[in-house]
């Protein structure tokens, strides 16, 4: 089983969105482990996009996630951290597949409603830099044999 870090950006949250996208998550099959709403500071906005510091956006990114409240998560299941890809979409919501969060419910770049850590370093690295060990449950859905062989 894989965790990945899921974070419902500011755009999303104040869209009203937070249901619609976390409904396809659990829909698909995979089990929620940790959630918290919260207002992010600068320093943790800048940690956890310091891949990005040199691009031009950069600024403009940190100002957006800071600028109002997102829902971190993680979320755990077979192949979740690719599987969490595909159903977020393309960076770009303008080539986003219509299917995925971006390709149904975005229209430009710099408002992409969702983050998703993009393979299993990332995701490690992203799911303890947002969570406490303490705040992630581990639990036994009873779904389980009906999704996995
Ligand atoms: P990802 O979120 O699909 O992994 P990244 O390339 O890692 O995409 O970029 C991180 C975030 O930075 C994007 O989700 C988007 O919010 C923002 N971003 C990326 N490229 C641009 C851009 O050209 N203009 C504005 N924001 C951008
Ligand atoms: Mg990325």
């Amino acid at each position: 089983m894989e965790r990945t870090f899921i974070m419902i950006k500011p755009d999303g949250v104040q869209r009203h969105l937070t249901g619609d996208i976390i409904h396809r998550f659990e829909s698909k099959g995979f089990t929620m482990v940790g959630m918290k709403m919260m207002q992010v500071d600068r320093e943790l906005a800048e940690k956890h996009y310091d891949v990005h510091k040199e691009r031009p956006f950069f600024k403009g990114l940190v100002d957006f996630i800071v600028s109002a409240p997102v829902i971190a998560m993680v979320w755990e299941g077979e192949d979740v951290i690719a599987s969490a890809r595909n159903i977020i979409g393309a960076t770009n919501p303008v080539s986003a597949a219509p299917g995925s969060i971006r390709g149904d419910l975005g229209v430009s770049i710099g408002r992409n409603l969702i983050h998703g850590s993009d393979a299993p370093e990332t995701a490690s690295a992203e799911v303890a830099l947002w969570f406490d060990e303490s705040e992630l449950v581990d639990w036994e859905p009873v779904r389980k044999s009906w999704l996995y062989e």
